[in-house]
């Protein structure tokens, strides 16, 4: 196998790279671990439960802390149920954020001449609230706008904000994550998501999402188990990625296309009888028209847009039929249609319904939906919340089959030049780097009246902002409660494992609190964030003393039955094959063939993302132990395929130039077989441009740069993937 695929000697090598800067100020060896160890076997360290914030996982762990407020040892809680047992390399490695020299450590505010000078917290409380104030008066609160990155203080204090203020324009990073596919879910079945139960499975097709690349580790976990019992695993993905360590076969796809390839199966499905025609009756509606709208979609057909062969477009879909109903498509999370495509919302709705096709709902080996839990509803009038904003979000009429919960931060943006939105907030949401072209809202940006970035280290948003406020890191404080669905559904812990590094930074629920009485609605904000989560845990017989003893707590007795699912989350509780709401939005009633917005032709290609093992988005770059692994084996190179590379007389590790419509950069190639020849794979976490970042500035390209600004109809994501490039050789 070849060169970059992590093997596992190799990840645990690197996982231990990770975890040897979680000491703070520097490296330290196996001696000091070692030492780590002993102490906390005599009892001297005191155990204190966190969640990792290296990425929307928030996986559980204990840190033991020694009596020099130090900690040498992070161990990811069992019965999480995100981490099971396990933190990735990124748990360990981002750690030493706290430590990082490049740190923020005061509030900002950029002078005349373009620059940041350090001002005091009470100059820019003061400052922003009057601007503030002065957009309410003159358009409203509509016209503020939050991008924040949902964790769980900043959803609450973020939202609680701006509801105060009067403003319903609350977004997430969904538009350039999960936003397509969890609005084109909902259309089908009422829900945003559900699981694939990979672990007990006869066999589960991926189609472009990677569990050993974009990890979550119970994900892995999962893939592992599933394949240690036997299952058969596809993948469908333009790149060999790396969980096919754990998979049976490598179905190469022309991205875009995953929507053909479902029609494609499905049509072999209905036009056999072959499938559960007992569920169909009972608990859908609309199959007649997806039925008919399916005659077109032979597997020939699909093989022409794929570019996967008739033959293998028909066995796949008779192996996942006799496999059923311990057989589904897993549900993806960003690449192939979170986000990616013109088609994405399209297809996750025909996703879920080949799912349905197969019977496969809430049974073990098939697809469930997680067992929840969360916290009721608070009787403390203190804590009451602020009166729902009159108006919908904004954006939720232009994209109407968007999911309110996440709403178009892009289209809000744009907003800006027209005079819309005034004001833009973004709580640890590196918008301008990752959500859409960055040049492009770096230029929406400039003309708003008040822009406020909170963050810990200065990125292309804080640069893009008038002030940047200083927050403290995920180990210096305490947030409210996490609740996980899974099989088992817990609440789980964020708390300060270290005092604050930096005096002067401020947690979230002060920053907010604080905020909120300059703007004059400090009255939602009169208690401590310990007295919240206290309050939350009491609503379901815990506390923040026993929860902090505990650190996750399982509710056994909401754990997951599998039965098979009869009700739905729509309004007639049935699978919907047709969707009066995308009738509306001008897609056919049953999901059909969309083209991708662009398709290459000759000499180009579509340029693809993906996550590395070792990196989250933009926020880890710039953490020197993990880019050192990216540099040890030059894991920032696009990927081409070798016979392209060959006729185009490009070779491994040479220097070439990349451009879009929007940009042109130069990087090093990765040329090989595991990339099918229409693609370009640019690996997603590179190319910052903000010098004060000093380990990540400039290194490798950044994915946003060659994609136009552009918004999928209908369902807002950000296609982050409809873009053409060329390639050329440097000197050539
Ligand atoms: N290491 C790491 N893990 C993470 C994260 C991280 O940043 N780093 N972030 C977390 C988050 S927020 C998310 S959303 C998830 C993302 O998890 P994934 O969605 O799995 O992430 P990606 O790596 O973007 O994409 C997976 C694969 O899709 C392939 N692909 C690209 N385009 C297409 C297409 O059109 N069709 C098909 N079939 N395949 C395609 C890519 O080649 C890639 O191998 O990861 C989570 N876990
Ligand atoms: N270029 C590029 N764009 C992407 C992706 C990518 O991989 N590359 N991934 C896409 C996906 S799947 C997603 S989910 C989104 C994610 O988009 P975001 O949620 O915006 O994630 P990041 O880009 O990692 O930016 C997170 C920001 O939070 C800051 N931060 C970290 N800890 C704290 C803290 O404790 N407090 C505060 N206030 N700030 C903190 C980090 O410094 C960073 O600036 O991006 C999408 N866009
Ligand atoms: S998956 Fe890794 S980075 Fe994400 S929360 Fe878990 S340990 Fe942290
Ligand atoms: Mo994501």
């Amino acid at each position: 196998m070849s060169d970059n695929a992590l093997t596992r000697r190799s990840f645990l090598k690197r996982s231990a790279a990770g975890a040897a800067v979680v000491a703070g100020s520097g490296f330290v060896g196996f001696s000091a671990w070692e030492q780590g160890q002993q102490a906390r076997a005599a009892g001297t360290k005191k155990a204190v439960h966190s969640l990792c914030n290296s990425c929307s996982s928030k996986c559980g762990f204990t840190a033991y802390v020694g009596e020099d407020g130090r900690f040498t040892e992070m161990v990811g809680d069992k019965d999480h149920p995100y981490c099971d047992g396990t933190l990735c390399a990124r748990g360990y490695g981002y750690a030493s954020i706290a430590w990082s020299e490049d740190r923020l450590t005061d509030p900002l505010k950029k002078n005349d001449a373009g620059e940041f000078e350090a001002i005091s917290w009470d100059q820019a409380y003061a400052e922003i609230a009057e601007k503030v104030q002065s957009i309410i008066s003159s358009d409203g609160p509509q016209a503020l706008a939050m991008i924040q990155d949902p964790r769980p203080s900043g959803s609450y204090y973020t939202a609680r904000f701006m509801n105060a203020l009067g403003s319903a324009n609350v977004y997430t990073h969904g538009v350039a994550c999960n936003m397509s596919k969890n609005s084109g879910m909902t259309q089908a079945i009422g829900a945003a998501d559900f699981t694939a139960d990979v672990a007990n499975a006869k066999m589960v097709m991926f189609l472009g999402r990677s569990y050993a690349d974009g990890i979550r580790p119970s994900s892995l976990h999962a893939l592992q188990e599933g394949h240690a019992k036997g299952a058969r695993f596809v993948m469908v993905d333009p790149r060999y990625n790396n969980s096919m360590h754990f998979c049976d076969e490598w179905v190469p796809i022309r991205p875009g296309t995953d929507l053909a390839l479902i029609l494609g199966m499905a049509h072999v499905l209905v036009t056999q009888g072959t499938y559960d025609t007992a569920y169909v009756e009972q608990y859908t509606v609309g199959f007649e028209d997806w039925a008919a709208r399916l005659a077109e979609y032979t597997p020939e057909w699909a093989a022409e847009k794929t570019g996967i062969p008739a033959e293998t477009i028909e066995r796949l879909a008779n192996e996942m039929w006799e496999a059923a109903p311990q057989s589904c498509i897993e549900q993806g999370w960003r690449a192939a249609y979170g986000c990616a495509h013109q088609n994405s919302g399209e297809t996750a709705r025909a996703l879920c319904l080949f799912n349905t096709l197969l019977g496969c709902w809430g049974l073990e080996g098939g697809a469930y939906m997680p067992a929840s839990a969360s916290a009721g509803k608070l009787s403390d009038p203190k804590f009451a919340a602020p009166a729902k904003p009159a108006d919908k979000i904004l954006g939720q009429a232009e994209y109407p089959l968007s999911s309110g919960g996440m709403g178009v931060s892009t289209y809000a943006l744009s907003q800006v030049p027209e005079g819309t939105v005034k004001g833009v907030f973004f709580y640890q949401s590196n918008c301008v780097a990752g959500y859409s072209n960055p040049a492009q809202l770096t230029e929406f940006l400039a003309s708003a009246e008040l822009s406020v970035a909170i963050d810990v280290q200065l990125t292309e948003t804080c640069q893009a902002c008038q002030y940047v406020l200083p927050d403290t890191c995920y180990l210096e404080r305490l947030e409210v409660p996490e609740f996980v669905g899974g099989k088992v559904p817990v609440v789980s812990l964020r708390d300060r494992v270290i005092e604050k590094v930096h005096p002067n930074t401020k947690p979230v629920d002060e920053i907010f609190a604080e905020l909120a009485e300059a703007c004059g609605v400090g009255e939602y904000f009169q208690f401590t964030v310990d007295e919240l989560a206290d309050a939350q845990l009491q609503t379901v017989g815990l506390s923040l003393d026993a929860l902090r003893e505990e650190g996750t707590h399982v509710f056994e007795d909401k754990a997951l039955k599998y039965a098979l699912k009869t009700s739905w989350g729509t309004a007639d509780k049935k699978v919907h094959f047709t969707s009066e709401a995308c009738e509306k939005a001008g897609f056919p009633a049953s999901p059909g063939w969309l083209e991708p917005k662009v398709t290459p032709g000759e000499g180009e290609f579509r340029l693809i993302g993906g996550k590395q093992a070792i990196h989250t988005h933009t926020q880890t770059a710039n953490i020197p132990a993990l880019m050192e692994i990216t540099k040890k084996y030059g894991l920032e190179r696009i990927w081409m395929n070798a016979d392209v590379a060959e006729q185009m007389g490009i070779a491994d590790g040479d220097e070439v130039e990349l451009s879009s419509e929007t940009h042109t950069g130069r990087t090093r190639v990765k040329v090989t077989q595991r990339i099918e020849p229409t693609s370009i794979y640019l690996p997603s976490h590179y190319g910052c441009s903000v010098p004060e970042q000093k380990t990540a500035y400039q290194v490798g390209l950044r994915q946003m740069d060659f994609v136009p600004f552009h918004i999928e109809p209908g369902y807002g994501g950000t296609m982050s993937q409809e873009t053409i490039v060329t390639v050329k050789k440097v000197g050539a």
